[in-house]
C-alpha cells in the first residue's frame, strides 16, 4: 500500500464559513464578519473599500454561516462515520480574544474548542488546527492597521500561546496562518490590511470599476511597502509561535499553508517559461522561510530593485532560521497558466491568483481549471524543495448541487473530481516518495465560499439547506459522495470507484 497506516484522512473547515454565531458568548468583531455577499466583496478583500463595521444593504453570510457552532456534534458525528482521522478546524481568535489585546481571554471560547476537540476525541478522530484562517480582530485593525504594525506579533503569540498551553493534551497538529501567501492577492481577507488612506478618487463601488482606475506608481510602491511590512509581521510571528509551541509541547506539530497550485508557460517561449518561474517564486518565498528559515535571494533582490525594504529587527534573522516548521501544507485546487505576451487575456478565475485559461483542461461552475495531474506536479515541486513531510490541507471542487425531492444530491461530478486527484496523490507516493502526512478535503460540509461568499458554491460530502441569502432549515443530509469517502478512508486509498 502506498500510503502510510497512520495517513490522516479527513476535511477541513474555517470558523469563519462554518460557525457563525458572530456574537455569541463574548466573540469580537472579526475582519472575516466584514466581508458582505456580492459586488462589494472583492473591493473589500482587496483592501480598497474601507468597512469597519456592518453597512446598511449589505448581507454578511459568516454571520450565521451553517451554525456549526451550536451543531458540531452532529457535524462530527457525521465526519466520524465517514471515518474521518483527522478534522482541520480553525480557532476564531475573536473567541478567545474579543479585541485581540484583552488583558484576560476570554473562558467562553476556550471551553468551546475543548468541548470540540472532546467531541473528537471522543471518534478517535486527530484535530489539525488552524490558529489564523483569515482572521483578525477588527480592534486591532482600527487601533494599530493590523499586521503593518510590529505590534500585532505580541498579541498573536499571546493568543497563540494561551490556545497551545490550554489544548497541550488535546491538539498535536497546527497550522500557522491559512494560506499565507493570499496576502499578495487579498491583504484584507488575508492580513485586515486595508488601503483607506489614500481611496480618494479612486471609485470602489465595484471589482470592474477598480480594474478601470488603476494606482499612480507612488501609490502603486505605498501598498506595496505596507504589504511587505505584513509579510515580515507574519512570518516573524509564524516563527515565533512555532518557537512557543515547541517549548510549550516538544511534540507538537507546527506547519506553514500555502496556497498551492503551480503555474505554466502558456507557450514554450522562454520569456512564457521565465514568467511562469517567477510566477512560482512568489509562493516559494512564503515556504522557504518557513522551511529554509531565510529570504530567498531573488526576493530580496527584487525589493531592492523595487526601493521596498523588510522592517528587520535585531534577532529577527536568528529567529527565522532557527524556528522552521515541521511540515509544509498547502491547499490545491487547480493549477494557472501565464504569458509574457500582453496580448493573451483569455483570463479566467482561480483561487485568488492570476490565470489565463488552460486549453488541455475543463473548469469547475466558477471557471476553476480541473487538473488531477498538477497535484503530482506540485507535490513533487514542493518536497523536492524541502524535504519537509507535506500535508494537503485542501483540495475539493465547488459546485452547483441539485437536491432532489428527498434532499439527496448525487454529485457524481464530485467524486469524479475527488477520485482523479486521490488516485494522482496515491501515484505520487508510491512512485516519486514524497513524504505526505495526510488529506483534507475542503470541505467536508457545505460552508459559505471565502471567495464569493455564496452558499451554492459547495464543497461538501453533507449538504446543508442555505441558500445564498441565508434562508433555509440548516438541515444536513448526506450526498452521494459521503458513501464514496467513507469508502476510500475505510480501504486507505484503495478503493476509489
Ligand atoms: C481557500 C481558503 C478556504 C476555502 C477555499 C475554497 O483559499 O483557504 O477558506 O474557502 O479556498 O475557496 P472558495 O470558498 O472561494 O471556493
Amino acid at each position: 500500500m502506498a500510503l502510510r497506516n497512520d495517513f490522516l484522512w479527513g476535511g477541513a473547515t474555517a470558523a469563519n464559513q462554518c460557525e457563525g454565531a458572530y456574537n455569541v458568548d463574548g466573540r469580537g468583531l472579526s475582519t472575516v464578519d466584514l466581508h458582505p455577499e456580492g459586488d462589494m466583496r472583492w473591493p473589500v478583500a482587496l483592501g480598497w473599500r474601507k468597512m469597519y463595521d456592518f453597512e446598511e444593504g449589505y448581507f454578511y453570510p459568516g454571520q450565521g454561516a451553517i451554525d456549526h457552532y451550536h451543531r458540531y456534534k452532529e457535524d462530527i458525528a457525521l465526519m466520524a462515520e465517514m471515518g474521518f482521522k483527522v478534522y482541520r478546524l480553525s480557532i476564531a481568535w475573536t473567541r478567545i480574544f474579543p479585541n485581540g489585546d484583552d488583558a484576560e481571554p476570554n473562558e467562553a471560547g476556550l471551553q468551546h474548542y475543548d468541548d470540540v476537540f472532546d467531541e473528537c476525541k471522543k471518534y478517535g478522530i486527530e484535530p489539525l488546527v488552524s490558529i489564523c484562517h483569515f482572521d483578525c480582530p477588527m480592534h486591532l485593525v482600527k487601533t494599530i492597521g493590523s499586521w503593518r504594525s510590529r505590534g500585532m506579533i505580541d498579541h498573536f503569540a499571546r493568543y497563540a500561546e494561551t490556545i497551545f498551553r490550554r489544548y497541550k493534551d488535546k491538539v498535536k497538529y497546527w497550522l500557522t496562518f491559512n494560506e499565507i501567501n493570499m496576502i499578495l492577492h487579498l491583504p484584507f481577507t488575508a492580513a485586515g490590511i486595508c488601503f483607506d488612506e489614500s481611496e480618494k478618487g479612486i471609485d470602489v463601488s465595484s471589482l470592474q470599476a477598480l480594474a478601470r482606475t488603476p494606482l499612480g506608481p507612488e501609490e502603486s510602491k505605498r501598498r506595496k511597502q505596507i504589504q511587505h511590512n505584513a509579510i515580515h509581521h507574519e512570518l516573524i510571528a509564524s516563527a515565533l509561535v512555532t518557537k512557543i509551541a515547541h517549548e510549550i509541547n516538544p511534540a507538537f506539530k507546527v506547519g506553514c499553508m500555502l496556497a498551492g497550485g503551480v503555474t505554466y508557460p502558456y507557450t514554450s517561449h522562454p520569456n512564457d517559461v521565465w514568467k511562469a518561474m517567477l510566477h512560482d517564486r512568489s509562493t516559494f518565498t512564503f515556504g522557504d522561510v518557513h522551511a529554509r528559515g531565510e529570504y530567498p535571494a531573488y526576493h530580496l533582490k527584487q525589493l531592492e530593485r523595487e526601493g521596498l525594504t523588510i522592517p528587520w529587527l535585531d534577532g529577527d534573522a536568528e529567529l527565522l532560521k532557527n524556528h522552521t516548521v515541521d511540515f509544509i501544507s498547502f491547499s490545491y485546487y487547480s493549477t494557472r497558466v501565464i504569458s509574457a505576451d500582453p496580448n493573451i487575456v483569455d483570463i479566467t478565475s482561480s483561487n485568488a491568483a492570476y490565470t489565463l485559461r488552460n486549453p488541455h483542461l475543463k473548469a469547475s461552475d466558477w471557471g476553476w481549471q480541473i487538473d488531477p495531474l498538477g497535484l503530482r506536479i506540485n507535490l513533487n515541486t514542493l518536497y523536492d524543495r524541502y524535504k519537509k513531510p507535506l500535508f494537503i490541507v485542501e483540495n475539493g471542487l465547488g459546485a452547483h448541487d441539485t437536491p432532489d425531492a428527498n434532499g439527496y444530491v448525487k454529485d457524481d461530478y464530485r467524486i469524479a473530481y475527488m477520485r482523479e486527484h486521490i488516485k494522482v496523490m496515491l501515484e505520487t507516493v508510491e512512485e516519486d516518495g514524497v513524504d505526505l502526512l495526510g488529506y483534507t478535503s475542503w470541505a467536508p460540509i457545505d460552508l459559505v465560499s471565502a471567495s464569493t461568499g455564496e452558499m451554492s458554491k459547495r464543497y461538501g460530502f453533507v449538504y446543508v439547506d442555505r441558500d445564498d441569502e441565508g434562508n433555509g432549515t440548516l438541515k444536513r443530509t448526506k450526498k452521494k459522495s459521503f458513501d464514496w469517502y467513507k469508502k476510500v478512508i475505510a480501504s486507505n486509498g484503495a478503493d476509489l470507484d
